[in-house]
């Protein structure tokens, strides 16, 4: 039995642990601010026409020259003010940050992680110290992903049977994993805990139960973690485990 991580307290969104968490959140934010302000407009505009039009004849119209630029120009507003704002937002966050996936691997003391979702469980694999997956001294979890503190992490998910999708509320990404796909996931956590890890895709009826903890740990902490666990690993390989051997040689997806 893992350790399970605090419920979250309060209103909002989950305790953001992510070093780039906030950009997401910041678009949360800004849509709600927007939509707010057009809620408060258009529920103003309908009451005062309400009011203003309350008595007197019935009036058929398509509206003045006046009227209908005002809600063109509204409209305009919105869609290239709100929606082109966020578009473009998050086109240079993903670009820069979400799916940088060359930077994130190149960057000093990144760990690569790979991991194999199935009915009901996160199985994850680290390349041990040769550095290499699918080698005898490969550590395995299973819904138990540590990581640590103020490094990228890099994920490669595969899925054995349907689509599961690994979702991190604290760090603000979730990915599909896919049957007969590579896919990736990037991320890297500024505050060390421990943290849910949800199967964000109906999977079949133990779905809820595909719950698993992240755990992040100070450096130190994570390498004596893994060269432990490594250890063991080395110890109980079993070349016959047909079953134990999912992993894969790192998938190069930059050229
Ligand atoms: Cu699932």
């Amino acid at each position: 039995m893992t350790a399970a991580p605090l419920p979250e307290h309060g209103y909002g969104l989950p305790h953001d642990v992510s070093v780039d968490g906030f950009r997401v959140d910041e678009l949360i934010h800004f849509t709600l601010a927007a939509i707010t302000v057009i809620f408060v407009v258009v529920a103003a505009s309908l009451i005062w026409s309400f009011v203003k039009h309350r008595s007197g004849p019935a009036l058929y119209s398509h509206g003045t020259r006046g009227s209908i630029g005002l809600v063109v120009g509204a409209v305009a507003l919105v869609l290239f003010g709100v929606d082109g704002n966020l578009f473009i937002h998050t086109l240079g966050d993903m670009h820069q940050y979400f799916w940088n996936f060359k930077r994130a691997e190149a960057a000093q003391g990144a760990v690569l992680i790979e991991v194999n979702a199935h009915q009901w469980s996160w199985d994850a694999r680290y390349p041990g110290a040769d550095g290499r997956f699918g080698t005898p001294d490969d550590v395995i979890t299973t819904d138990d992903i540590r990581i640590p503190v103020g490094v990228p992490v890099v994920v490669q998910l595969a899925s054995t049977d349907v689509i599961h999708s690994l979702y991190l509320p604290n760090l603000r990404v979730k990915q599909d994993a896919v049957p007969g796909m590579i896919t990736r996931i990037t991320f890297q956590a500024k505050i060390p805990g421990e943290y849910e890890i949800a199967c964000a895709q109906h999977c079949g009826p133990n779905h809820y139960k595909m719950r698993a903890v992240l755990t992040v740990l100070a450096p130190d902490a994570f390498r004596n973690w893994l060269a432990d666990a490594g250890e063991d690993a080395r110890r109980a390989y079993d070349p016959e485990d047909k079953e134990a051997h999912w992993g894969w040689e790192w998938r190069r997806f930059e050229p």
